[in-house]
C-alpha cells in the first residue's frame, strides 16, 4: 500500500475555569449601569452614548454559545477591571500561552502513540502569540525535548488548518518525519468584555495534532488526509489593532479598537456561502460528493452559521452526529474550534469513512482537510 500522510493523534487541553452567560451578563450589564450612571449628565447631553444592556437569552439564540472556558477567571467578571489577570513570569519560567500548548501537545503524543524524538517540528499556530520572541513554538519545542525546529503562525480562526496544511507539506516532501501543529487559543486577554456585541465570543483553549507519514503510524484512530484547501480574502469586518507599534502612535492600548472587533452581521452574509463553496469545490476536486461525508469538523463560531453552511450543501439541517456541536461548552476558541470537534468526535468512525475539517474567519480565511479514516 503506498505511504500517505496521515493525522495521528489529536490532544485537546480544557481550562479548568468557566464562565456561563448568566455570569458574563450579570458582570457586563451591573457594569454598564455603573458606566451609565456615572455618565447620566453626557448621555443626557447626548454626548456619549448610554451603554445597552446584555442578555443570556440574546447570546444562546444568536450564537448557541452556553458557556466559556477562561484560562484566569479572576479580573474578567470584576466590573472595576473587565480584563483577567494573568500573573506576571519571569524569562525563565513557562509562558502562559506554552504552558496550554504543552498540556495539549502532550496529550496528542499520547493519542498518537508517539515520543518528543519522533517529532522534528512544531507550529504554534494560533489566533495571537503572547511574544514575537523567541517563538512560542521554540520555548514549547525545548520542554517537550524536540529535536528540529519550531515556528509560530497567525492565521486568526484559520491558523489550525493552515498550519496544518505547512505540516501535511513538509512530511509529503520529506522534509519533516513527525509535526506537532498547536493551536494555544489564550483569546480572553483581547476580549472586550465592555463591549456587549461581543463580549459573549470568545473562550480559551488549547488542541494539538500529530501529522506523520503512515509508514511510521502507531496509531489506532489514525485519518489519511486526503488533501488541504486554503484561500483568504482580504476583509476589514474582523479586526484587532493591537500590535507592536501602538506604543509609538500614543494611542490607548485598550481603546475598543485594539481588542478584537467585527461586523458581525457582514461576516455572518459573506463567510457562510465562501465556507460553503469552499467545502464543495474542495471535495468536487476530489470527487467526493457531499452525501459521501460521514462527518464535518467545521469551525465553532456560532450554530447558525453552521447550520446555514450545512444546509446549503446538504438541503437539510446536519444532525449533531454529521456536524458535531462543541461551542455550546467552549464558546467560538479562535482556530481551535475544529479541532476539538475533531478530537471529541473521530473515534467512532469506520475504516473508509470520509469526513472534513473546516474553519474561517478573520483574514477572511479560509481552510479545509479531507479526511478519510484509516
Ligand atoms: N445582548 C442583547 N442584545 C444584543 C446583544 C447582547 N449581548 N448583542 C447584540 N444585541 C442586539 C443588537 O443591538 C441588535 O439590536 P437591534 O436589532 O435593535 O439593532 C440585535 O441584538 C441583533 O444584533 P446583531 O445584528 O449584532 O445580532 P446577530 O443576530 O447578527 O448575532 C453575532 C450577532 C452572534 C455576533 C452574529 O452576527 C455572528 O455570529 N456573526 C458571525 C461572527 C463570526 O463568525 N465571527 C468570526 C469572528 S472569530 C475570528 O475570525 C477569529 C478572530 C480571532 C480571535 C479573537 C479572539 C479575541
Amino acid at each position: 500500500m503506498n505511504s500517505s500522510v496521515v493525522i495521528s493523534g489529536v490532544g485537546l487541553w480544557t481550562p479548568e475555569h468557566s464562565i456561563s452567560n448568566e455570569e458574563l451578563v450579570t458582570s457586563y450589564n451591573a457594569w454598564a449601569e455603573h458606566f451609565n450612571l456615572e455618565n447620566a449628565a453626557a448621555i443626557k447631553a447626548e454626548e456619549i452614548e448610554a451603554k445597552p444592556l446584555s442578555s443570556a437569552g440574546f447570546i444562546e439564540k444568536a450564537s448557541g454559545i452556553k458557556s466559556r472556558y477562561i484560562y484566569s477567571k479572576e479580573g474578567a467578571l470584576d466590573i472595576h477591571r473587565m480584563r483577567p489577570i494573568l500573573e506576571v513570569r519571569d524569562d525563565e519560567q513557562v509562558s502562559h500561552q506554552a504552558e496550554m500548548a504543552i498540556a495539549a501537545a502532550k496529550k496528542a503524543l499520547i493519542a498518537a502513540n508517539k515520543t518528543a524524538d519522533e517529532i522534528d517540528m512544531v507550529i504554534v499556530s494560533c489566533a495571537y502569540t503572547q511574544r514575537s520572541y523567541p517563538a512560542i513554538a521554540i520555548e514549547v519545542q525545548a520542554a517537550l525535548g524536540v529535536e528540529g525546529f519550531g515556528f509560530d503562525m497567525l492565521v486568526a480562526c484559520s491558523a489550525a488548518t493552515f498550519g496544518l496544511q505547512r505540516a501535511v507539506d513538509a512530511v509529503k516532501a520529506g522534509t519533516s518525519k513527525g509535526v506537532l501543529v498547536i493551536n494555544p487559543e489564550l483569546t480572553s486577554p483581547q476580549v472586550n468584555y465592555m463591549d456587549r456585541d461581543s463580549h459573549f465570543i470568545f473562550g480559551d483553549v488549547a488542541t494539538a495534532v500529530v501529522i506523520e507519514s503512515s509508514d511510521t503510524c502507531k496509531s489506532a484512530h489514525a485519518f489519511d488526509v486526503v488533501s488541504t484547501k486554503c484561500v483568504t480574502s482580504y476583509s476589514n469586518n474582523i479586526r484587532s489593532n493591537f500590535g507592536y507599534t501602538t506604543r509609538t502612535t500614543d494611542e490607548d492600548p485598550y481603546s475598543a479598537d485594539k481588542l478584537f472587533h467585527q461586523n458581525g452581521r457582514k461576516v455572518f452574509k459573506e463567510v457562510c456561502p465562501m465556507a460553503a463553496d469552499h467545502i464543495e469545490k474542495h471535495l468536487l476536486s476530489e470527487g467526493i460528493q457531499v452525501s459521501d461525508l460521514k462527518r464535518w469538523w467545521l469551525h465553532q463560531a456560532n450554530i447558525n452559521m453552521n447550520l446555514l453552511i450545512s444546509k446549503r450543501l446538504l438541503g437539510r439541517d446536519a444532525t449533531r452526529e454529521e456536524a458535531p456541536v462543541v461551542l455550546d461548552e467552549y464558546a467560538n476558541t479562535a482556530s481551535a474550534g475544529s479541532i476539538i470537534a475533531f478530537a471529541k468526535y473521530h473515534v467512532d468512525l469506520a475504516a473508509g469513512d470520509i469526513g472534513v475539517i473546516c474553519s474561517f474567519g478573520a483574514g477572511y480565511s479560509i481552510g479545509s482537510l479531507i479526511l478519510r479514516k484509516r
